[in-house]
C-alpha cells in the first residue's frame, strides 16, 4: 500500500506536551518536514526558546541547545558563528522574541546574522498563564488585562516583521498563518525559504506565523482557528515584507 502521509524523520516520535488545538505541533511539523526535504537534519542546531515550546529539544531529531528568555538569537549568533557549516534556527514564541527579548532580535537582524528564526505569535505569554504579551491586540482580555488591552495603558501592538524589515541585515520577513491548509502550504513554503537563504548565506531570515492558544484564549481549536483568521489576519496582514540579499536594499 503506498504510503501517503507520514511523521517527518526529523520530528521524533514521542507524545507531544501542547494543549489540543495549539498550533505549536503544526510549525514544528513544517520544520521537520522542511530538514527532511532539504535533507539537513543531522546538519542542523535548533535553539529551544522559553514558554510553551521549552521543550521543543524533545521533539526535533536535530541537535538542540536551550536558551535562556529571549537570548536565543544571541545564542544563535554564536552557535552559527562557530559552526558556519551547520543550518542554525531559533523557535520563539511572542513573549520570548518581542518582549524580553527585543534587544537579541533586533540587534542579530541588524547585524544580519545567517540564522533562521521561527516566531510563533499567538497574542498571548501561553506557558504562564496568559499575560498579556506585547503582540496582544487591542481589546483582547488576558490575565493582566482583564477589561480588555487598552492601548492607553499598555501601549500598542509590536508588528515585528513591519519593524524588522527596515533593517539592512534582513534578508527576509515573512508572515504566515496556519487556520486554513493553504495558510499552512504557505507557511511551509516561507520556512524553506529561510533555510535556503541560509545556505546561500544571504543573512537574517524571520518567518513568523500566526498561532493559536485556545486554552488561555478560554476558545475550543475551532473558534480559535477563527479568531486567528478574523480578528489576528486584519491587524497582523500576512505577506512578505523583506525578501532580499541582505543589503541590497539600501
Ligand atoms: C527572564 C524571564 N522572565 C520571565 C519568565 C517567565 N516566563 C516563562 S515562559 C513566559 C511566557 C512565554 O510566552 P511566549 O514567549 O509568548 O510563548 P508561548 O508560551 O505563548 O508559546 C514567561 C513570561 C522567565 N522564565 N524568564
Ligand atoms: S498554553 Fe497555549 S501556546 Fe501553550 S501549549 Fe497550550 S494552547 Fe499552546
Amino acid at each position: 500500500m503506498a504510503v501517503v502521509f507520514e511523521r517527518p524523520k526529523s520530528l521524533c516520535d514521542v507524545p507531544l506536551h501542547y494543549c489540543p488545538g495549539c498550533t505549536h505541533g503544526i510549525v514544528h511539523r513544517l520544520v521537520a518536514e522542511v530538514m527532511d526535504e532539504m535533507g539537513i537534519e543531522g546538519n542542523t542546531v535548533g535553539v529551544c526558546p522559553v514558554g510553551c515550546s521549552v521543550m521543543a529539544y524533545d521533539y526535533f531529531g536535530c541537535d538542540m541547545i536551550e536558551a535562556p528568555h529571549g537570548r536565543a538569537p544571541a545564542v544563535a549568533t554564536g552557535v552559527k558563528r562557530t559552526n558556519p557549516d551547520k543550518f542554525v534556527f531559533t523557535y520563539q514564541g511572542d513573549g520570548d522574541l518581542a518582549a524580553i527579548g527585543t534587544a537579541e532580535t533586533v540587534h542579530a537582524a541588524t547585524r544580519g546574522e545567517n540564522i533562521v528564526v521561527i516566531f510563533i505569535n499567538n497574542t498571548i505569554y501561553g506557558m504562564t498563564g496568559g499575560q498579556m504579551a506585547p503582540t496582544t491586540l487591542p481589546g483582547q482580555v488576558t490575565q493582566t488585562t482583564p477589561f480588555g488591552r487598552n492601548p492607553e495603558l499598555a501601549g500598542y501592538p509590536v508588528r515585528v516583521c513591519e519593524m524588522l524589515s527596515t533593517l539592512t541585515g534582513v534578508a527576509l520577513a515573512q508572515r504566515v498563518a496556519v487556520d486554513s491548509v493553504p495558510h499552512v502550504r504557505e507557511a511551509k513554503k516561507a520556512i524553506r525559504k529561510a533555510f535556503e537563504n541560509q545556505k546561500e548565506k544571504k543573512g537574517f531570515s524571520i518567518v513568523e506565523v500566526l498561532s493559536t492558544c485556545p486554552t488561555n484564549w478560554g476558545l475550543t481549536p475551532t473558534d480559535a482557528l477563527k479568531r486567528l483568521r478574523d480578528e489576528m489576519i486584519p491587524y497582523y496582514p500576512l505577506g512578505v515584507y523583506k525578501d532580499s540579499v541582505a543589503g541590497g536594499n539600501d
